[in-house]
């Protein structure tokens, strides 16, 4: 039952029968985000203050040491994920490799590994636009009792069982799904609540931005550049709006909610493109397929592709379904 107001923590309890292998395990792990998402939160919009705080590095008057935000936000999502027992292991983009969590009573018996950008689009942080953090869940292959192994981490995205962002904007957003959906959830700073704002998201069949890096555009491929040039062309409903903030999550909210598709391909200098499989471009994928819109790397569906490690790199076009099967003929043509 989806009702507008609801609080996220009554929508996970509402929900989680819904959810095919529910055992209140995974509404657990979706609290903990929750909660971690609420300390980042504070964190990052007090990121302005860093002249009078102290910057990184530094110790602040109350004798705490600084750290940068990215820092910050992996220790703490990974901190609470840790202490609430509730995942046995979690791949971070800020890690070089997984953690396995072995809690003393639990020994190796959780069913879900994590994989976590904690801030994402970070550099934009110094300049006040808006970050985010984009996580993935999945079952672990390995028989519960054992150790995690990395097997369990590099699982296509057609296996995730929930996926979701948070942005740090002019609100902050939770928006996630666990295969029925996508809802999102604004935060009430001053209650500390996630309230039900935005339920069943859904990409327009269609838009008019659309987002790619355009300083790279020499070194793209031919299809790309032709579709890019299509966006300009005066016919029909275009010109279309070029709208790129260099922040995944924040391009990728805009798109799902105006209209839109944002592409970072490979390029004559970045043969794999820019952004990871696993920590961006699968859960993204996800949540636009739940949304009625479409996520491709090339000619392939990003979840449909099998990882072969943890910090792979796949070009990622993502958004309104006719304006990525438009955006596929023109690399098709190259083909
Ligand atoms: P990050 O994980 O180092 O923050 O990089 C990911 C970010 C995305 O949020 C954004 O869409 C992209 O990098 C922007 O890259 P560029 O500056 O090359 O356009
Ligand atoms: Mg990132």
């Amino acid at each position: 039952m989806t009702q507008k107001n609801q609080t996220l923590g009554e929508f996970i309890i509402d929900n989680q029968s819904s959810f095919q292998y529910s055992s209140g395990e995974l509404s657990k792990l979706i609290n903990a985000i929750r909660l971690a998402a609420k300390v980042v939160n504070h964190q990052v919009n007090k990121a302005g203050l860093v002249d009078i705080l102290g910057a990184a590095g530094d110790t602040n008057v109350q004798g705490e040491d600084q750290q940068k935000l990215d820092v910050f936000a992996n220790d703490k999502f990974i901190q609470t994920l840790r202490n609430r027992e509730i995942v046995c292991g979690i791949a971070s983009e800020e890690e070089d490799s997984f953690i396995t969590i072995n809690s003393n009573d639990k020994k190796h018996q959780n069913k879900y590994v994590v994989l976590i950008d904690p801030l994402d689009g970070s550099s934009n942080v110094d300049v006040n636009v808006s970050v985010g953090t984009i996580f993935s869940i999945y079952r672990r292959i390995t028989p519960v009792g054992t150790p995690v192994t990395l097997e369990d981490f590099l699982q296509p995205g057609n296996k995730q069982v929930a996926a979701g962002y948070v942005v740090y904007g002019t609100s902050t957003m939770l928006v996630y799904t666990t295969g029925d959906g996508v809802n999102g959830f604004t935060l009430n700073p001053a209650l500390g609540t996630f309230y039900l704002s935005h339920p069943n998201m859904q990409f327009p069949e269609t838009g008019k931005i659309y987002s790619v890096n355009e300083g790279n555009y020499v070194h793209f491929h031919q299809g790309v550049k032709d579709y890019i040039k299509y966006c300009q062309q005066e016919e029909g409903d275009r010109p279309y709006t070029s709208r790129y903030i260099g922040s995944l999550v924040s391009d990728f909210h805009r798109n799902m909610i105006k209209g839109g598709i944002y592409m970072y391909p490979k390029s004559s200098v970045t043969e794999s493109g820019k952004l990871r499989l696993l920590y961006e471009c699968n859960p993204m994928a996800f949540l636009a397929e739940q949304a009625n819109g479409l996520a491709r790397g090339g000619r392939n569906r990003i979840m449909d592709i099998q990882p072969t490690e943890l910090h792979q790199r796949v070009p990622f076009f993502c958004g309104s379904r006719k304006m990525v099967e438009k955006l596929q003929e023109f690399l098709d043509k190259y083909h």
